[in-house]
């Protein structure tokens, strides 16, 4: 069979495609699990954000997928239902099948039969996959499948969950990175891809779907299997390596261990990004940074969450963030990671999440003035109620939710307001703040990649400023004027099918 498999347009605020275009590393890892006879394309539609319609309906005509899969998260639904509208209109034979943290957590929204889906895979997807394509073709049936919601007439049907995957059976094939048809992923002009090497977490957070999408766990791939998956990246242009594992950091030991393998395999000359725990990078002494360092690590996302503890209560982010000496816990762990970081010559790129239900201009302004002061690239959102996160049902339950439409769920539009203040004021709160904070990263990224920088930094600035005229600048008019004009401009953009 054709199968065509899409990952949405849509980015969020804090990474434009003018600069970082990543592939989704899920298409890619499903595609190297099919069986063998059948013709895939991965289409990442990151890379045509400006030319989504044409491209997707080229593709498909070109193509004559039997089947098409959607990889979508919640703040995607919007533009991926009207993909899928779109693919039937020139495809209406075609199957369609979504996956993803949004149809797994959230499967009822995709089950309105004017949406024009097929089957859901829910939680993760590659056997689950495979098992489907095999019942297609056979017409053996579909409610075998663990893991899917298939519909039969105009009804859904609802399978049991699948048991996830151990990863070092070898059951999980490597991914296929032959099957894209789509060029130009790019970070900061250098072309990037994603590898893996673990999945799962054994924490909690309060806003983090991934308990409700797989339990609390943590499995892992070999190292030969991670570093021929690395290779291969690499062999197909790969200079920048985003790591997507979950918490690689939940094993500081084998995490170590990889920093080794990458070197002596020699992949390290490769700009390496990878998120971690401030607690994993604190509370080890500065050999672990320093061989991160050594095996090519860039970029560490740092899950800070908050610098002040009521919230991190509230985030359940309190023992990840926690610093220890001698088994006690003897404060938060944030400043000493960095420093590690900083030390070591690595760029912390800082997530933060502002506006909890106790949060006042007053905690804000205290996390915002510690990003400006430490952090290099500010990644700062505003609680988003994804599905079924515990978050969501407290925010709920405190009737805290201002904004249901899911397409600004992209973690920078404020949904939810706190006791205190209204969201469009914590929205307007971190965009001021965060503007200013981006821009002071030009020179480190310019001197990194000059030639990318001077071709785009007029369109970079005008990206990170949009919104903001002369005047504004000149205080000659007030910059909530501005915050206006940059909400109207969002909003324009999410438009992409
Ligand atoms: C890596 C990652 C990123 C990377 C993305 C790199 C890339 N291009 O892939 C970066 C840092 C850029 C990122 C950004 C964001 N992310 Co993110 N990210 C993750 C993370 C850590 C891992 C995702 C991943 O790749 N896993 C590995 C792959 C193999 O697994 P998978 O995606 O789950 O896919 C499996 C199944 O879901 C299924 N499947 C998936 N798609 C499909 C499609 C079909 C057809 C089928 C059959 C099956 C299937 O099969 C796959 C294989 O088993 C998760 C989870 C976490 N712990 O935080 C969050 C997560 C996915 N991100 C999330 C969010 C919200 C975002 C942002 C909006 C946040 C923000 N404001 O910046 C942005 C938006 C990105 C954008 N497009 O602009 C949310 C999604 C929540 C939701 N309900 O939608 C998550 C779950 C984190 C959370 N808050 O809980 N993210
Ligand atoms: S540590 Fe990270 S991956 Fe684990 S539950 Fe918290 S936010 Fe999610």
């Amino acid at each position: 069979m054709n199968i065509l498999l899409l990952s949405m347009p849509d980015s969020s605020e804090h990474i434009p495609s003018l600069v970082v275009r990543m592939p989704n590393g899920a298409l890619t890892s499903l595609a190297g699990n099919v069986d063998p006879h059948h013709k895939v394309a991965v289409a990442d539609l990151i890379l045509v954000q400006q030319r989504v319609r044409e491209t997707v309906a080229r593709l498909v005509r070109e193509f004559k997928p039997d089947v098409v899969g959607l990889s979508v998260m919640t703040f995607q639904r919007r533009t991926a239902k009207k993909i899928i509208n779109l693919v039937r209109s020139v495809a209406p034979a075609a199957r369609v099948i979504v996956g993803g943290y949004d149809p797994s957590l959230a499967p009822d929204a995709y089950t309105d039969l004017s949406d024009g889906v097929d089957f859901i895979v829910r939680g993760e997807g590659e056997i689950t996959f495979r098992e489907l394509l095999r019942a297609i073709e056979n017409r053996s049936g579909f409610d075998k499948i663990a893991g899917l919601t298939f519909r039969s007439g105009d009804r859904f049907y609802q399978n049991q969950d699948r048991k996830i995957s151990s990863l070092d059976s070898g059951e999980i094939r490597p991914p296929n990175r032959n099957t894209r048809v789509l060029r130009g992923y790019t970070m900061l002009g250098r072309p990037v891809d994603v590898i893996e090497t673990s999945r799962g977490c054994t924490f909690d957070c309060s806003f983090c779907s991934i308990i409700e999408m797989r339990g609390r766990n943590f499995h892992t791939y070999s190292f030969d299997r991670v570093i021929a998956d690395i290779r291969d990246a690499h062999d197909h242009g790969a200079r920048a390596i985003f790591i997507i594992d979950d918490n690689i950091t939940l094993n500081v030991k084998r995490f170590e261990a990889l920093c080794h393998a990458i070197k002596n395999a020699g992949l390290n000359s490769i700009d390496y990004t990878v998120q971690a725990m401030t607690s994993a990078i604190a509370n080890h002494d500065e050999s672990l940074t320093r061989l991160m360092r050594e095996a090519g690590f860039r970029y560490v996302f740092l899950g800070i969450e908050n610098i002040l503890e009521d919230d991190l209560q509230f985030l359940r982010a309190s023992s990840k963030n926690a610093s220890r000496e001698n088994g006690r816990r003897v404060g938060n762990a944030t400043i000493k990671a960095i420093d590690h970081i900083h030390r070591n010559k690595m760029y912390v790129v800082g997530g933060l999440i502002l506006g909890n239900p106790g949060d006042t201009r007053e905690s804000i302004k205290a996390n915002l003035d510690f990003a400006k002061r430490y952090v290099d690239w500010p990644y700062i959102q505003h609680p988003t109620p994804y599905p079924r996160t515990p978050m969501t049902k407290d925010f709920r339950d405190r009737g805290l939710i201002v904004n249901e439409r899911v397409e600004e769920y992209d973690g920078t539009t404020a949904v939810v307001r706190t006791e205190h203040l209204a969201a469009e004021e914590v929205e307007y709160m971190r965009w001021r703040a965060e503007r200013r904070m981006k821009s002071r990263h030009m020179p480190v990224a310019f001197l990194h990649n000059p030639l990318f920088v001077l071709r785009n930094a007029p369109k970079m600035l005008a990206h990170t400023y949009r919104g903001s005229t002369v005047k504004s600048f000149l205080g000659l008019e007030d910059e909530r004027k501005a915050f206006a004009r940059y909400r109207a401009l969002r909003n324009l953009e999410r438009d992409y099918v």
